[in-house]
Formats: structure tokens, sequence, C-alpha cells
């Protein structure tokens, strides 16, 4: 598989829109300049500078809040007509709240935008994608449902300002690797180790929080301004490691567990049954009166189901599933109630990152699922991308790129599964979180340790640039 797959020779339809994601904390730097208060991030690296590989922080990164000019130049270049980015919520709201607007913050992103948009590339705002406002942690974060109203003022302020020239928002970028990595394994931000109940609260209230949004928008700014908003779900393709109904079982469950914890609530209504029986089950039998999974009541289920204008999908990988069948359930944890252990195959090609390799065909079976399950009407794949040690000469990334693209095109043209955009991750190397500057997934090299941050195209940005600027994966392309 992979290299050796054959590659689709169709075109991408005219309207389909290629792109480049990046998000805020991850690139611009500039952590406490012109009035920006402190994120749980900027918090979180500075404590401990350990918690970061090779004690590491965003607090230059690439250095876009001043070079957020060169930044749209690279997209031109690229001739890209999307661009994903995510606002930083305390550079415009300092403590999180709307008692102060930083005006700079709001400058800052009015600049880029009205930048993007005399270059014809259309923003894709992502509200949240991490960086919350230390003051909101101090009020208790992720499992304080009161984060949601927090959340709704400041997308209200969004909107407000940015709105005319914003169509595309996503709301919570990832609300399962937030929980997982924040709440549950505790390596990201705010770095808590509640894999039992926590991490299933912070899921809760980020959906409530995404809903809150959702509603805002839809109340208040989508008449005149006619844009469209979603959340932003990452996934993996399950296998079944064996092919057994043990397996087959286990596949189904890590789907509900990781996909349907957040696309079931929005797309469907509620948590999926499965992960309510089983946590359920399991709470009682370790001596709750209640389930740890915090039950939606029936004006919450209507509140969030529905809040839904496309399909907002980051996916990067597979993996094959093996079902625990006598687990020791021992501790409340996540992991036990899912039951089931995710790994590689060791025939798949592997990046620089430990949990990706790749696997293509996932790409057209988890369109395929996202498409028939959750019925989204379109679909974004808002980030997919590979990691290297971030040379220049960058084959194994566009062969990555080249059969995932491919897949994608075999989904929309064989399948009939309407993704209309795509931003791959990411337009430059950048903070990859605990990793610090391990791990590069940028097409365009920054180079960290010049002042300037200079950036370079890799072989695959210029492969990619062909690809947009002829729709095309291949040479000899037929319509
Ligand atoms: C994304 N998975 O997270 C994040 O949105 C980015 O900020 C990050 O830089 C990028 O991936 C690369 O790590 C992921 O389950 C979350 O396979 C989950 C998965 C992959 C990436």
């Amino acid at each position: 598989l992979g290299a050796f797959e054959e590659i689709s020779t169709k075109k991408f339809p005219e309207s389909f829109l290629f792109g480049a994601a990046t998000a805020a904390y991850q690139i611009e730097g500039g952590w406490n300049e012109d009035g920006k208060g402190e994120s749980m991030w900027d918090r979180f690296v500075h404590d401990d500078p350990s918690r970061v590989k090779d004690g590491q922080n965003g607090d230059i990164a690439c250095d876009s809040y001043h070079k957020w000019q060169e930044d749209v130049e690279l997209l031109t270049q690229l001739g890209v007509k999307l661009y994903r980015f995510s606002l930083s919520w305390p550079r415009i709201l300092p403590d999180g709240t709307p008692r102060k607007v930083n005006q700079a913050g709001i400058n800052y992103y009015r600049n880029l935008i009205n930048a993007l948009k005399q270059a014809g590339i259309e923003p894709m705002v992502t509200l949240y994608h991490w960086d919350l406002p230390q003051h909101l942690l101090e009020l208790g974060g992720w499992l304080n449902s009161d984060i949601a109203n927090y959340f709704g003022d400041y997308a209200r302020i969004a909107f407000e300002n940015f709105g005319d020239d914003v169509k595309l928002w996503a709301t919570v970028n990832e609300p399962k690797t937030t929980c997982l990595s924040g709440y549950a394994y505790g390596e990201m931000a705010p770095g808590f180790t509640l894999p039992g109940d926590g991490v299933y609260k912070c899921a809760k209230v980020q959906l409530l929080a995404h809903a809150k949004a959702y509603h805002i928008y839809h109340a208040e700014f989508a008449t005149k301004q006619k844009g469209r908003i979603s959340l932003v779900i990452d996934a993996s393709y399950n296998l079944p490691a064996l092919n057994n109904d043990r397996d087959i079982f286990g596949a189904q469950r890590e789907d509900e567990f990781t996909l349907g914890w957040f696309a079931h609530p929005v797309y469907l209504g509620d948590w999926p049954e499965l992960m309510k029986t089983r946590i359920g089950n399991l709470s009682k039998q370790q001596g709750y009166s209640f389930s740890r999974l915090p039950e939606f009541n029936q004006e919450e289920i209507n509140y969030i189901n529905g809040t839904f204008d496309f399909f907002g999908l980051n996916t990067y990988t597979s993996n094959l599933i093996t079902y625990i069948v006598d687990i020791d359930i021992g501790d409340p944890n996540y992991f036990t109630d899912k039951s089931t252990i995710p790994w590689q195959d060791s025939n798949w090609a592997p990046s620089n990152a430990p949990w990706l390799y790749s696997y293509p065909l996932g790409m057209r079976k988890l369109l395929n699922h996202v498409w028939n399950t959750y019925k989204p009407g379109s679909i974004y794949v808002t980030e997919n991308g590979w990691a290297t040690d971030g040379s220049l000469e960058d084959s194994s990334r566009i062969s990555y790129l080249q059969n995932y693209m491919s897949n994608m095109l075999d989904a929309i043209t064989e399948d009939g599964v309407n993704v209309v955009g795509y931003t791959t991750w990411s337009l430059m190397d950048n903070f990859e979180w605990a990793q610090g500057y391990t791990q590069k997934f940028g097409i365009i090299h920054v180079d960290f340790d010049s002042p300037n941050r200079t950036r370079t195209f890799k072989t695959s940005a210029y492969w990619y640039k062909n690809v947009v600027a002829t729709r095309c994966l291949v040479e000899e392309c037929l319509d």
C-alpha cells in the first residue's frame, strides 16, 4: 500500500477549495505583546519547561504576529484559495471575558483578514485551537459549564469584528484531543490526569460551548453575514485487527468513543448509545450512583443537536483495533471504558511522529463513514498532513499527500461524498505542542535558529502548488 497504490487521474471539481492550515499558538509568538493576555499554554510551558520536548515553547514560534504579511505572500505563491487559522482568545480578550477588548489584537486579525481578502484567499477562522485564557482556566476551565457562556461572549465579539469578511467559522478544534491530552493523559495544557471523569466533563462543556457559538451566530449574524459555522472533529479510520466478531465490535467501539463521542451529539443528538451503556454500567460497578459520562438533559440534547453547517474533519492516520474482552476495569478510566487497543501496522509507512502512519485508503473509508453516518451535507477536510525531520527534500510528504488526496478524490468522484475543501496541515513548520519543534508538519520550512524565522518552500510546497494550479494529482490527468 501507499506508494504502490494507483493515483486518481481525475481532476478535482472547479469549485473545490485547496488551502492550508495553522493555529495561533503554534505560529504567532508575540505571547505577551500589545496587551495580549496569558493563555493556559503560556502558563503551562513557562511554569515547567520540561513539559515540552527540549524545553521549548511558543513565545516566538514562527513569529507570525510580525510576519503575517509574509505568510499571506506565501499563501499567494502557493495559489491556494483558503487559509484556515485560529484566533488567540486572550489576544482579543486578555482575561477571556468581554470586560476588556484588546484593540491591538482585533487590529492584528483585521489586517490579516484584509490582506487575505485582497489576495483572493478565503479565511476559515477557528475560534478555539487550545489556547484558553489562563483566567478562565482558573475559573475551572473546560470542567466548568460557565466557560460555554464566556465562549459565547468571545464568539460574538469575533463575529461582530470579522464576520463581514469571514464566511467560514470553526468553533472548537478537536475537542477529543483537547480533552484526552489536556484532561486525561495530561501531556498538554492544562496537564490534568482525570481519565475517568474530567475527560468526559471536558467533552460536555466543549460541546455546550460549540453549540452556544453556533446559536449566537445563527440568531444574531447569519442572516446578514451569510457564513457557515461548525465544529472541527478529529478522527482516524479504524479497522478490526483480526477479521473476527470481537475485533469488528472493537472497531465499532473505537469509532463511537472517538468520532461518535462528538459527532453523535452534534449530528444525531445525545452521546452514542454504546458509550452511555458501557460507562453507565461500569460506573455502577465502581460504586457511583450516577454515570461518569455526564448525561445531557433533553433541553441540552436539543440545544446541541443540529448545530452544524458542514463537517470539519481533521484526519491523519488509521488504526488497527484489538478488542480486550476481559479487561481489568480497575480505576475509572476512559481507556478501560473503551476496552480497545489501537495500534498501527508496521507495513504502513512511518512518519516522524510515532502516532502517524500512512494508510491512504483510510481517508476514503473514513470520508464515506462520516458521510453516511452523520449526513453532514458537506465536508471540509480541515487538517491532514505528515511529519518529517524538517528537511527541504520531503518526498515522503509528497507521497503521503498524493495518496491521501487521491483517496479523497475517489470519495468525491466514485462514492459521491461531498468534500468541498481541503486545508493541509500545515502551511509551515511550527510549535508542535508537547513535541516542541522536533516534529515538522509544514510544507514550508521555517528556520527556528534564525531571528528572521526565514520561510523556504519544501519540495512538497512546489508539488502542492502544482496540484492547486492543475487540480490534478498526476501529469496525465483527465476531466
Ligand atoms: C492535530 N489523531 O491534532 C492538531 O489540531 C494540530 O494542532 C497539530 O499540530 C496536528 O494535529 C499535528 O499533530 C491531532 O488522533 C489530533 O490521529 C489527533 C490525531 C492527530 C492529530
